[in-house]
């Protein structure tokens, strides 16, 4: 054989495998996803980050991620730069329930699909999006509500720190707390407020409630973990003991939570699993692939008394 040949019989081989290389998938593009967070407020919300960027990792799927520190100004100029970039799929956590209609119709005009995840919108527009993927908040509520009703034997003056004003979770946990309290005359919210979901505004806030209310305080009920650990700090400093002279009720079932359990400062928390990842890369595979996805797939949870902490602890992986 001639150099010239084994020359070109090696081009002919390099062609060939080129083909095959781009016929079995193996130069597949990839996924490009734009996720617009909602902040980094909470524990909850740093494992749900996680969850999310490891997961996107583990499948190779490319991720643009915008931290949109609570300010939805922030989340629809995200929202408006991924469509900008003709992303395969946008996927975000709403820190609002309202003012999404114009955005998302700009993305349904560019035929990206949106799934929402965690918090739900208040759109009455249900084409906008492709699913929600989250927890029921409104059971959530109820399940504090329950708890507490018996363990203070339907007796309580009770005091609220809510989330961020207008948020899913905060809308509907207080209504879920409050459906089930209806039932309890003797059962009341004295003061309700909003901590924003972070530990220095849930100290800063249950100060204030001590300094109006004080000794009439017999509950609080805390719409996340964080703003329950800092009330505590803000119990203790008033010379009340968290847990034992102030009942404490919360949402989320952090590590912290656990270890606030074990020492007797905090009575019971309500599970709200942040850990969507693979569910929400479950449902950005299954769009690409063009399968069909339910409105709204419910994610499992459960309640943890005090009792229970030492045991579960080790379990948790948030
Ligand atoms: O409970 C809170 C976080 O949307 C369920 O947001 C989430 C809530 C969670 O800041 O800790």
């Amino acid at each position: 054989m001639s150099k010239r040949t084994v020359v070109l019989l090696l081009l002919v081989v390099l062609v060939l495998a080129s083909v095959f290389v781009s016929a079995t998938g193996a130069e597949k593009k990839k996924i490009v996803v734009g996720f617009a967070q909602v902040g980094a407020e909470s524990a909850w919300r740093m494992a749900n980050t996680e969850s999310i960027i490891s997961e996107a990792k583990k499948r190779g799927v490319e991720l643009i991620f915008v931290d949109c520190q609570q300010l939805q100004t922030n989340q629809i100029k995200a929202l408006r730069s991924f469509i900008e970039r003709k992303v395969d799929v946008i996927g975000f956590s709403p820190i609002v329930t309202t003012g999404w209609e114009e955005v998302l119709r700009e993305a349904k005009q560019a035929n990206i699909p949106v799934i929402l995840t965690d918090r739900g919108v208040d759109c009455a527009d249900d084409s906008l999006w492709v699913t929600l993927i989250g927890s029921d908040f409104v059971e959530e509520g109820r399940r504090a509500a329950r708890w507490l009703a018996e363990k203070m034997n339907g007796k309580a003056n009770i005091v609220e720190l809510q989330g961020t004003i207008g948020s899913a979770p905060t809308i509907d946990r207080k209504k879920g707390f409050e459906e089930v309290i209806a039932n309890y005359p003797e059962m009341k919210i004295i003061m309700s407020k909003t901590g924003d979901f972070t530990r220095s505004k849930g100290k800063e806030v249950m100060e204030e409630f001590l300094k109006a209310e004080g000794d009439r305080i017999d509950v609080l009920f805390s719409h996340n973990d964080d703003m329950a650990i800092g009330a505590i700090q803000a119990i203790e400093a008033y010379g009340l003991r968290p847990g034992v002279d102030i009942i404490i009720v919360s949402v989320d079932a952090i590590r912290a939570a656990f270890e606030a359990m074990i020492e007797g400062k905090l009575n019971c928390t309500v599970e709200c699993n942040p850990l969507l990842g693979r569910q929400f890369f479950d449902a950005v595979e299954a769009i690409m692939a063009g399968e069909p996805l339910p409105k709204r797939i419910i994610v499992e949870e459960g309640v943890f008394p005090q009792e229970v902490a030492r045991d579960v602890l080790p379990t948790r992986r948030y």
